[in-house]
């Protein structure tokens, strides 16, 4: 018999998926917008994910499998749908891969089918997060994900040294998944990879982030870029640094590539992370920079600063003062949908348009990088607009 409670939990869960959600009038800087409600919470995750509903075997109603939080989604726009693959991290610490859906991209999300599974082809991994998705010009949509094992070099008392490797998955449905092999660099460690959507060169084309620590990028000097010949046997042989980290900016201690780059008729927009150390622990932000339609390898535009940082509830959550970006996608009116988690907790939406993302990535103003330059750009901008004043007076 199903468990009388079940009913009262659904219905309440019901609430808060169907809730509309609504822009947030307090914010404004005319570059995006943002809004009232995450789009994804734990408390989205489907009540039969998390409950066994047997009154029998469960006469409390527990919670069995709970969920921590739901973050760092992949996105793509499929069949005029909104998808989401959404980190699903259970109370365990483990996180597994969940589909939600949505008709407009910013309310009504609902998890679909059950969690992505995979032929098991690696019996070291331990944990998976963070699936940048990408529907390359062969035709396939392409997973890639942080794969993370015990280091094997690790002494016997040291319990948490990791390694972190870019497991490769692709479908053509969203349904079933094909796991192809790791892709391999020569860093020792790798994350935040991600498949650029077209080829390269006639070979296909990957933003990786070498690094020596799990946590520490160490010699990783920034975003790289590289080639491979064969995706079912994905080697990258050289990884060229295109964006690299930098003292005093708010990449400083280490980036990476969010989403796979957006294509304009002006350059590639990428949408990466940078870090820098405070006090309080690493800050993570999001920066944009674009690069050259003939050469993605050359940086033509960046903005100085951050393009989207913690706000306001944003700023607190299980690893606090993170903002974090792996999906972003482009519907046929050119709207762009940023989906991005917070202090690695929920998941947000912030929406803006081709031409603002552009006109913000190639007009805002780079970084002098000192701050008596910074003062005399600023002060250039005052004056400026303190002419306009008087002349419009
Ligand atoms: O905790 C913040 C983020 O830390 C890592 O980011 P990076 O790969 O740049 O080191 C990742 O574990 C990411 O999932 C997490 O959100």
């Amino acid at each position: 018999m199903i468990h009388p409670k079940y009913k009262e939990v659904l219905a309440k869960q019901e609430q808060l998926i169907t809730r509309k959600n609504e822009l947030n009038e307090d914010f404004y800087n005319g570059v995006y917008d943002r809004y009232k409600y995450p789009v994804i919470t734990r408390h989205h995750v489907p009540v039969h994910w998390r409950f066994d509903l047997n009154a029998e075997t469960n006469p409390h109603f527990m919670e069995r499998l709970g969920i921590n939080a739901t973050l760092n989604p992949g996105a793509i726009y499929f069949e005029g749908k909104y998808y989401l693959v959404v980190r699903t991290e259970g109370l365990d610490r483990k996180s597994i891969f969940a589909l939600a859906v949505s008709d407009n991209g910013i309310d009504n999300f609902r998890f679909i089918d059950t969690p992505l599974t995979w032929e098991d082809i690696d019996a070291a991994e331990t944990n998976m997060y963070d699936m940048r998705l990408v529907l390359h010009e062969d035709g396939w949509i392409y997973g890639i994900y942080c794969s993370e094992s015990k280091d094997p070099e690790a002494s016997p008392f040291d319990t948490s040294s990791a390694v972190a490797q870019a497991g490769f998955v692709r479908t053509n449905d969203l349904k079933t998944w094909e796991r192809l092999p790791n892709i391999q660099t020569k860093s020792p460690q790798q994350r935040n990879v991600v498949l650029h959507p077209e080829l390269v060169d006639g070979k296909y084309a990957f933003y990786t982030r070498p690094q020596d620590g799990f946590i520490s990028t160490g010699s990783g000097g920034g975003i790289a870029f590289g080639l491979c010949d064969d995706i079912l046997n994905p080697v990258i042989d050289q990884e060229d640094i295109i964006d690299e980290r930098r003292y005093h900016t708010v990449y400083e201690v280490k980036n990476g590539q969010g989403p796979a780059p957006i294509k304009t008729d002006k350059g590639w927009i990428h949408i990466a992370h940078g870090v820098r150390n405070t006090a309080a622990g690493l800050r993570y932000v999001l920066y944009t920079f674009a690069t050259s339609l003939e050469d993605p390898t050359k940086i033509i535009a960046k903005p100085g600063g951050h393009f989207i940082a913690p706000y306001d509830d944003e700023r607190v959550g299980d690893v606090s003062n993170v903002i974090f970006c792996n999906g972003a996608v482009v519907n046929e009116n050119n709207d762009v949908f940023i989906y991005y988690a917070s202090s690695d907790t929920r998941i947000h939406i912030a929406t803006t348009t081709i031409e603002k993302l552009v006109d913000y990535t190639f007009n805002t103003p780079e970084d002098p990088y000192r701050s008596l330059d910074n003062a005399l750009q600023r002060k250039s901008l005052i004056e400026r607009n303190e002419d306009l004043l008087k002349s419009s007076n």
